[in-house]
């Protein structure tokens, strides 16, 4: 590759990353007028508290339907991160390897427990944590999003 391409292609993908970036503002702005995710109950939302200098975090809480339709939740987003998705953790030879998950079904009367080693949310570009210890999260499905409050939580020692 040559260098004029090399900086073709950085170039192209800083506008790129801005460009998403003003989207991501612009999507979460109807957020105060949002129900929630019918028919879901979120609960036990922490944080593990990490070093002021780390980037990446995981969330973990758990998830009950108790509707009798089946919920996809396609998206989580928090303003506290560039980036928030959905993670499963695998062992593989005795290597644990984090998987994306693109959404997270719950069928009817289903409930999903996230747990260290398991499923998580990894929230990515990690940005200061309000002194409060609490912050949103907000989980998107279609049109539906349901705002939950994340406690960090302090590391067992
Ligand atoms: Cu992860």
């Amino acid at each position: 590759m040559s260098l004029f391409n090399y900086y073709a292609k950085t170039l192209l993908l800083c506008i790129g990353i801005t460009v998403s970036s003003v989207e991501l503002v612009l999507a979460d702005e109807p957020v105060k007028k949002a129900k929630g995710i019918k028919g879901l109950v979120v609960s036990k939302a922490t944080m593990p508290s990490v070093p002021p200098v780390s980037r990446t975090s995981a969330v973990y809480l758990s998830f009950e339907n108790q509707s009798e339709n089946t919920i996809l939740i396609d998206s989580v987003s928090t303003p506290i991160a560039h980036h928030s998705m959905f993670h499963l953790t695998t062992e593989v030879d005795g290597v644990a390897k984090m998987n994306h998950l693109e959404h997270i079904q719950l069928l009817p009367s289903q409930s999903i427990v996230m747990q260290q080693g398991g499923m998580h949310i990894m929230l990515m570009g990690l940005q200061a944590i309000p002194e409060s210890g609490i912050f949103e999260l907000r989980l998107h499905s279609g049109e539906q999003i349901s705002i939950i409050e994340v406690k960090v939580s302090s590391r067992r020692k």
